[in-house]
């Protein structure tokens, strides 16, 4: 096509080429004044366009017939020929069309054609005009962006278009692209389905036809869409900005949008009169931000939404907190006093990270509202996931299947969304079943600059928000210095999100008054944009003016509004005065109604019990064994590990899988709803899980057993994640953050992959209580073991989330012995076991929901003990009575002479099969005891205590299987010590230091195995070091 239209140009007579102008005129400007200067002349009916089938979607294929037949005549079909000669000769409107000749017939219909080629030779200008201006509209619709006047500043930093695309009549000699000329201008023509610019007319003169594609796509806002695959949705886009007319606003609305701009200038204002030297990372420069959400609320209010939940970096949050969510504004203007005291424990947060929970009436749609802004660290952009999983899990507890009531707002800044790689992830997220919220609103606060660096060095793409194509979401660029145009954007992104329920994005192009932050001096880096900068005038003062001038507003109503809002302001400062105390808790995001009692404590201080009655046991791992719908073919392979199911059932045995399914079973029939994500987690990494049933002869179609449990059970949820961590960690935490009654898990596919998460863990999961006084029960499943498998896949890396852990490892805790367990957890940041049985796995899945409070769960969990015929669990571990074994004692022969035993070893998870045979071979079952730390932290000091004692004259070894400088030992050491009051050394059995976490050699893994195992079983290896 694009080699046709060029063979079409060359063969068009040349017109004398006008010479360039000076690209740094005013452009668009100078092509309206030109322009306009044209009066119309006459009016062309056009022959060719009254063929019907000339119209429409057809046009371009007609387009591409004709160039073929100017080319050669014979390359197209004897009808397309005789029609284009016709038409060429000037045949009357609709007839130049004829059948194609009849076999036979062929000379006279030639014959015919040929009499009247000839009559009107203009008429190959015209079609090729009218083909033209398809091009020129189709041009504007794809280019126009590029030229639209986004920057307020004019010098385009954030844009790098590059020149104008030739394609764009920024001047009158642009119109030769298209073969036309200024003579043109005043020509009629037929416009294409494809635009609406025409409004109720379907022909309109050139020069109108360019007035009205840059009045749509050259103003103040720039709008990219053309790259969306769905017709319907580009023509929904289309007439939203083309049609004529479109941004018109009642007096009403405009004072409405000026007193928000008011609010959102003089919030600003206030805080930098009171408080000059403190950073508060102000919106000077964006502040019609704030008009932009309050549009966006408004609108969706209006379309039924009744809860948005937002996140968003430091610029502008405090503005946002104030003018978007209402906080009241002494509890904002009390964090800026360094005096208060901190009424909560923990770490608290800077005022510019903390969330905030309100509902309220939205004042134009008299609806209620829940406004919450997420807390969030200095990590820009890690929120954005745990945003969309809070939003998805709102939305499954209210049923709201399509994002009608619930919905998302993400607030992004330039260098940020193009920079991080979780944008992405998160977008990735966005139309994936068990993880859309049917539609995310993005606004980014595009100032052109990143801290002290330019757009040009900060992105490879032209605009920040190219990330936003890969889910076909439109992107609206609008010039945040003319705020009518940010309220249209505005409200056709709230409109469009509820009729296509997809993202989109609004690019607020605006700048950075001040440096990064108000200390901050910007002219070291970026004098000359600091230069403009200083010359602007406020978008306040613009806008107002603006309105005084139309009368829309009188100066005085203006300077009332101020006053009002100044007073506002004065008044809620001597309030703040009052404060004295700091209640971290008033800025909860997620509160949890009727958990706690009114103190925001736990209802009770004690654990049921978790174990389960032999009945319910063998119903859930009936369930487990079969298919629970008929005519359902299954795989051979899963029928065979199905009977394998039913047979430990039959014997009263529970292997891993199965020891899984008991305990959400139970949790799903008790009515606490279960969400499992993850790579592949649907059958299992490693085959083992097998959750969801694929029939093996119908596509799609599948059962998932566990949601055949019981008639009245909490639903179940399965589901194979994209393949991303960060992301999918991030979501699940904040679907976890939504509820306290739903056990929420994320599976890592192998447990070292959760580094690629690590914000999520270091900054939310970790700290998370501390810095926002949330709880959170997410569990985290990481398969972890030395198995030979090499660097990767071998170590979840414990050593790490056992450096961060609060505990003191100097201090034994002094709690009573029937509340130990219970405080423990209660003060801990989180819990981190390693269990060696399925029934200890069983229990700390159900203890996680059952007792009164949530904490963060790290497990680590095993491979090769999936099928280890020794790490299976007998139903007695599970029946009512059994709970979660922090430390599993040994009981094997041992007990009987405790007086004899030479060693304890202490381990954790699977390196105790390996013990237990290597003792046996070795026949040393009477003098080396072994015991199992199944819970590492919160550390069961009472419990070691008790093992440490039993075996008076026992050395005391810790056993790990990870390299020396891993794993557990830096963290074990100091508490076995701080348990035996330092009395006794602790000696190390184990791998080395080293910088891999495990060889990639099988031959080298064994000899390093065999070798720690002699240390461990050698009684001398000790003597004589201290
Ligand atoms: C992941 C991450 N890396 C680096 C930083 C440090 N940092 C804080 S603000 C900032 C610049 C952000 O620029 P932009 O996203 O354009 O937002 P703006 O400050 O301009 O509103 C940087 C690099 C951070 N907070 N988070
Ligand atoms: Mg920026």
């Amino acid at each position: 096509m694009h080699r046709l239209r060029t063979t079409v140009v060359r063969l068009r007579p040349i017109t004398a080429p006008q010479t360039a102008k000076s690209q740094s005129e005013p452009r668009l400007a100078a092509v309206r004044g030109a322009l306009r200067t044209f009066q119309p002349m006459r009016s062309y009916t056009a022959s060719v366009s009254a063929e019907p089938f000339l119209n429409g979607t057809s046009s371009n294929y007609v387009e591409e017939m004709y160039y073929a037949w100017l080319e050669n005549p014979r390359s197209v079909h004897k009808s397309w020929d005789i029609f284009f000669r016709n038409a060429n000769a000037g045949a009357p409107p609709g007839a130049a069309y004829q059948s194609p000749p009849p076999l036979g017939g062929a000379a006279l219909g030639l014959a015919n054609a040929q009499a009247m080629v000839g009559l009107q030779p203009n008429v190959e200008k015209l079609v090729e005009d009218h083909l033209a201006v398809q091009s020129l509209v189709r041009a504007y619709q794809i280019r126009g962006h590029h030229v639209a006047q986004l920057d307020p500043l004019g010098i385009m930093a954030a844009i790098d278009p590059g020149p104008p695309p030739s394609d764009i009549i920024t001047s009158n000699d642009k119109l030769e692209f298209y073969g036309l000329d200024e003579s043109d201008l005043d020509k009629v023509f037929r416009l294409p389905t494809t635009t609406f610019i025409g409004g109720s007319e379907s022909t309109l003169p050139l020069r109108e036809i360019i007035q009205r594609l840059e009045m749509a796509y050259c103003q103040s806002i720039g709008v990219e869409f053309m790259f969306i695959n769905d017709l319907e949705q580009c023509q929904w886009i289309r007439q939203k900005f083309e049609r004529p007319g479109i941004m018109q606003f009642t007096l009403e609305e405009k004072r409405t949008l000026l007193a928000r701009m008011v609010r959102s200038t003089r919030f600003e204002e206030f805080l930098q009169r009171k408080w000059s030297s403190e950073k508060r990372f102000g919106l000077e420069g964006c502040e019609s931000l704030i008009p932009a959400l309050k549009t966006i609320i408004d609108k969706s209010s209006m379309n039924g939404v009744e809860s948005i939940i937002m996140g968003m970096p430091h610029r502008g949050r405090l503005n946002v907190l104030a003018n978007v969510i209402r906080k009241e504004l002494d509890q904002i203007f009390c964090q800026f006093d360094s005096k208060l005291e901190a009424a909560d424990e923990g770490s608290g947060d800077v005022k510019y990270h903390l969330g905030m929970w309100h509902r309220r009436i939205n004042r134009v749609t008299d609806r209620n509202i829940t406004l919450s802004l997420m807390a969030n660290p200095s990590h820009l952009e890690a929120v954005d996931p745990v945003v969309q999983g809070k939003t998805k899990a709102e939305q499954f507890y209210c049923g709201d299947t399509e994002g009608n009531r619930v919905m998302s707002i993400l607030l992004h800044g330039d260098a940020a969304f193009a920079g991080q790689g979780v944008v992405y992830e998160t977008f990735h997220l966005s139309d994936l079943p068990s993880y859309t919220t049917h539609g995310t609103i993005h606004v980014v606060v595009n100032n052109q600059i990143g801290f002290t660096t330019d757009p040009r060095v900060a992105r490879s793409s032209s605009y920040p928000t190219d990330v936003a194509k890969v889910v076909n979401a439109p992107i609206f660029h609008v010039n945040a210095d003319d705020p009518e145009a940010v309220v249209y954007v505005c409200n056709v992104a709230a409109e469009w999100r509820a009729t296509f329920h997809k993202d989109v994005v609004v690019d607020l192009v605006c700048y950075r008054r001040n440096g990064h932050n108000e200390m901050d001096e910007p002219m070291f880096t970026q004098p000359l944009m600091y230069k403009q900068i200083k010359k602007q005038k406020g978008v306040l003062q613009k806008y107002a003016e603006k309105l005084i001038a139309e009368g829309a507003v009188t100066r005085q109503e203006y300077e009332e509004e101020i006053a009002k809002y100044d007073k506002i302001c004065e008044e809620a400062h001597a309030r703040s005065k009052d404060e004295k105390i700091l209640h971290i808790k008033h800025w909860l995001d997620s509160p949890w109604p009727g958990f706690f009692n009114m103190d925001g404590q736990p209802k009770s201080m004690t654990s049921p019990s978790t174990g389960l009655t032999e009945e319910e046991l063998g119903h859930i791992g009936h369930i487990a064994s079969s298919v629970p719908v008929e005519d359902f073919t299954i795989h051979g392979g899963l029928s065979r590990i199905l009977k394998g199911r039913a047979a430990m059932v039959g014997q009263r045995v529970c292997d891993w899988a199965l020891g899984e399914y008991m305990a959400f079973g139970s949790l799903l029939k008790e009515g606490t709803h279960i969400r499992l994500s993850g790579q592949d987690v649907e059958r299992g990494t490693f085959s083992h899980r097998h959750h969801v049933l694929h029939d093996q002869n119908v596509d799609k179609r599948i059962c998932i057993p566990m949601n055949h449990i019981a008639p009245n059970q909490a639903p179940y949820t399965v589901c194979n994640s994209s393949l991303s961590e960060y992301g999918v960690l991030g979501f699940e935490l904040g679907f976890a953050m939504a509820s306290p009654n739903a056990l929420v898990l994320w599976e890592a596919q192998f447990g070292d992959f959760h580094n690629t998460a690590q914000c999520i863990i270091d900054q939310f999961i970790c700290p998370g209580q501390a810095k926002w006084v949330r709880q959170n029960g997410i569990v985290l499943l990481l398969p972890h073991g030395m198995e030979g498998m090499g660097p990767e896949h071998s170590s979840a890396r414990p050593e790490r989330f056992l450096q961060m852990c609060n505990e003191d490892p100097d201090a034994y805790p002094k709690f009573s012995a029937e509340e130990f367990a219970v405080r423990q957890l209660y003060d801990c940041n989180w819990i981190i076991v390693n269990c060696s049985t399925p029934a200890n796995y069983f229990h700390v899945l159900r203890r996680q929901i059952l007792q009164p409070f949530r904490k963060p769960l790290i497990v680590f969990t095993p491979k090769s003990l999936l099928r280890h015929p020794d790490a299976k669990s007998s139903f007695d571990d599970m029946l009512p009575g059994t709970h979660f074994q922090r430390l599993i004692p040994d009981s094997g022969p041992v007990c009987e002479k405790p007086d004899g035993v030479k060693r304890i070893v202490f381990c954790t998870g699977k390196v105790y099969y390996e013990l237990t045979r290597e003792r046996k071979n070795r026949g040393m079952d009477n003098t080396v005891a072994i015991a199992r730390i199944e819970q590492l932290s919160p550390f069961p000091f009472d419990q070691v205590k008790v093992e440490t004692g039993r075996y008076p004259n026992a050395d005391l070894v810790w056993c790990q299987e990870e390299h020396k400088n891993q794993g557990y030992y830096d963290y074990v050491k100091p508490r076995l010590r701080t348990t035996v009051d330092r009395t006794r050394p602790v000696w190390y059995a184990g791998r080395g230091p080293a910088a891999a976490p495990a060889t990639g050699n099988k031959a080298a893994h064994l000899v390093e195995l065999q070798r720690f195992l002699d240390t461990a079983f050698n009684l001398d290896a000790f003597t004589g070091q201290s």
